[in-house]
């Protein structure tokens, strides 16, 4: 069995992680509370997910797993995309980013709402090339936040095809089933089986 080191700092994202990848013979050690925090430099989600893999196997000695996730917005250019935790500022809360982007959408039609969630997962080892795989999720920014659950965008942002519901209004399982991140874990999941 295979020890990984989760690089996140981010408790909900580490909960989903470990629930897509509950059936796999792997095992999933949290980030060390010692570990030197990583400046995300780069500009791709791409860059940062590898950065952030590499710090904590030269930390631990480990292979380690980590994920770097953007919102991009259509009629925002793309935008917050990479920076959407930094988006409304460099400590912002999830609820500032929320209200910024709802700021930037008012009058924005629903069409050009459309948005997606990418998830770039890296995976570095301390003798071996790097694993990268990507998941996405499809979907709109409603004009409102809707629903408890989730974190970070979860409540304006709704899947297509999910019947109106935010990630916010949805199980942890419902999301995990369809969500940019799990789609990233199935594909990693599919790559750590051939190993
Ligand atoms: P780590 O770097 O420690 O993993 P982070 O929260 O800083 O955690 P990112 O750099 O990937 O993560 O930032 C992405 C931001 O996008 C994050 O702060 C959330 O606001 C948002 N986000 C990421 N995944 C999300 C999800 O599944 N649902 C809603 N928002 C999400």
């Amino acid at each position: 069995m295979t020890t990984f080191v989760l690089a996140t700092a981010n408790p909900h994202k580490a909960d989903e992680m470990r629930a897509v990848l509950v059936g796999l013979d792997v095992q999933l050690i949290e980030r060390p509370v010692d570990a030197p925090e990583v400046e995300e430099t780069e500009d791709t989600l791409e860059g940062n997910a590898l950065l952030k893999a590499r710090a904590l196997v030269e930390a631990t000695g480990r292979p380690a797993i980590a994920d770097d996730t953007g919102l991009f917005v259509e009629a925002l250019d793309g935008r917050p995309g990479v920076f959407s935790a930094r988006y409304a500022g460099e400590n912002a809360s999830y609820r500032d980013n929320v209200e910024k982007l709802l700021a930037e959408l008012e009058g924005v039609d629903e069409r050009r709402r459309r948005a997606q969630f990418r998830t770039v997962i890296a995976v570095a080892y301390p003798q071996r090339d790097p694993e990268i795989v990507v998941g996405t999720l499809d979907g709109s920014i409603t004009t409102a936040p809707r629903g408890e659950g989730g974190f970070g965008y979860d409540p304006v942002f709704e899947p297509n095809g999910a019947g109106g519901r935010t990630l916010a209004q949805m199980l942890p399982d419902q999301k995990n089933a369809i969500s940019h991140r799990g789609n990233a874990l199935r594909a990693l999941a599919l790559v750590l089986a051939k190993q």
